[in-house]
């Protein structure tokens, strides 16, 4: 298949497009190097040295004889270069993840809040719009995979296992009868962030149903892990790994700072509950997903792409355990429940045959063992989460402050 990987310099991206590449696929990145542009704003940079974008592609070429196209295009502002792109390469399929990801990032202050919503809207409407203007013109009808998140579902007691995209009904009609329906499941984003995925769900419902555009969207755990099977075979293919208060995910996070001595940060009670999936398997979901697109004029194809949820105190314990560490609870800067159960479908890609990776699998001591081998690299004053949820404490808080209480 001839692939346009959107946001393939990233810590997802970067390893999908070798991974296709590798399998026979050719392969075209597009990406503005946003997120190193972000790098440079936090002060911060990834715990592993990755290399710029033509080191990295001259790598892959020397290593496999297999050459990688890229475009520094932005996606949320370049539409008329984004649409020739699209007419002069006439993809098979499109892999989206060329979005602001970072929900603590999209939190910092309004002009952040405001940049992840124009970034990530734009980015996607452009997308699905030059999908149809490229179609009228060259009639190149490419399958658009896009990295949702989990996070539209909402980390509140559902108290019901969150199903692939879709929940069953049964709503009362004016003579009585019960109909039964499939809606959207309601949503429920905790951050800036998770919202723009929410919107990014009605507008791939809308060009579906008007445009009869082939879409999946992929609602994605958290992604831990760094190396994948092409990634490791050469040093100048690493991946990212991102450790700092903003863009650091939180089984990463732990073992960077388990692996630098640095207590391990759990907000509050660490009783969220949150679904996980290893970087290898993000890629070889992405393969399944190409593969099997949804026919044409079907809705919207959901599929839930995590492989196990773990609640975060757990984690912090398993990797004390591991390794030694402190686990230290820190006041949380979030607005999230204290406390949340989670159980999650994920039938679709088990039932294509991904056979998954789980944390026993001696992972956690590989990732443990990148991280001490580039702990030097870290800069610990990057280490806490400084991006608060509000600014100011809800009105109770400030009542009970006025009363001297
Ligand atoms: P990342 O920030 O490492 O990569 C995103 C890439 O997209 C970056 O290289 C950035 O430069 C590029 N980009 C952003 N806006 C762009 C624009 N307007 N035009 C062109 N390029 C642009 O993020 P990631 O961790 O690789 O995540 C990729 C996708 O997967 C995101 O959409 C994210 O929401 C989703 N996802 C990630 C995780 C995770 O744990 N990392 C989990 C679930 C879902
Ligand atoms: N957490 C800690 N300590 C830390 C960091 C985080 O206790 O040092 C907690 C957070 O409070 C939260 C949980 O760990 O309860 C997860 O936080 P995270 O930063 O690992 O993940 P999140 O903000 O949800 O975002 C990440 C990715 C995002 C993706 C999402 C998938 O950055 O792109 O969409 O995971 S999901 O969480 O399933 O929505």
């Amino acid at each position: 298949m001839n692939i346009l990987v959107l946001g393939g310099d990233g810590f997802c991206g970067w390893p999908t497009a070798l991974h296709l590449s590798a399998h026979g696929h050719e392969v075209t990145i597009l990406d503005n190097l946003s997120r190193r542009a972000i790098d440079i704003e936090l002060e911060a940079s990834s715990l592993t040295p990755i290399r710029p974008m033509g080191t990295r592609l001259a790598a892959w070429r020397e290593t496999t004889g297999k050459p990688i196209a890229f475009h520094n295009l932005d996606l949320a502002r370049d539409y008329d270069r984004v649409l020739d792109l699209l007419k002069a390469l006439r993809p098979d399929g499109i892999v989206h993840f060329a979005e602001q990801r970072a929900a603590p990032y999209s939190m910092k202050s309004s002009r952040h809040k405001r940049y992840t919503v124009d970034n990530n809207i734009n980015a996607t409407n452009n997308l699905l719009a030059a999908m149809v203007e490229a179609r009228d013109a060259t009639g190149c009808d490419p399958h658009l995979v896009h990295l949702g998140t989990m996070g539209v579902y909402g980390y509140g007691a559902h108290g019901a296992p969150i199903p692939e995209g879709y929940l069953p009904i049964r709503a009362q009609r004016a003579d009585g009868e019960w109909a039964e329906l499939e809606i959207l499941h309601p949503a429920s984003p905790g951050s800036v962030y998770h919202m723009t995925k929410v919107l990014d769900q009605h507008l791939f419902l809308y060009y579906g149903r008007n445009d009869r555009l082939r879409i999946s969207d992929l609602h994605q755990g958290i992604v831990w892990g760094t190396q994948t099977a092409e990634t490791k075979r050469d040093d100048r293919l690493i991946n990212r790994f991102d450790y700092d208060g903003d863009y650091g995910t939180v089984l990463n996070r732990f073992l960077m700072q388990a692996a630098v001595g640095h207590p391990l940060t759990v907000h509050g009670t660490g009783g969220q509950t949150r679904a996980f999936i290893h970087i290898q398997d993000t890629v070889r979901c992405i393969d399944l997903a190409l593969a099997n697109p949804p026919a044409e004029g079907e809705r919207v194809m959901i599929r839930n792409q995590m492989t196990e949820t773990h609640r975060v105190r757990d984690l912090a314990r398993m990797i004390a355990r591991l390794t030694g560490a402190r686990v230290d609870f820190v006041d949380n800067p979030r607005v999230e429940a204290a406390e949340n159960e989670l159980e999650v479908e994920n039938r679709r890609f088990l039932d294509l045959g991904l056979d998954p990776v789980t944390l026993e699998d001696g992972l956690l001591t590989e990732v443990f063992e990148i991280a001490r081998r580039y702990a030097d690299r870290c800069d610990l004053s990057r280490i806490p989460c400084r991006s608060l949820w509000r600014t100011t404490p809800p009105a109770e808080t400030l009542k009970m402050v006025a009363a001297g209480e």
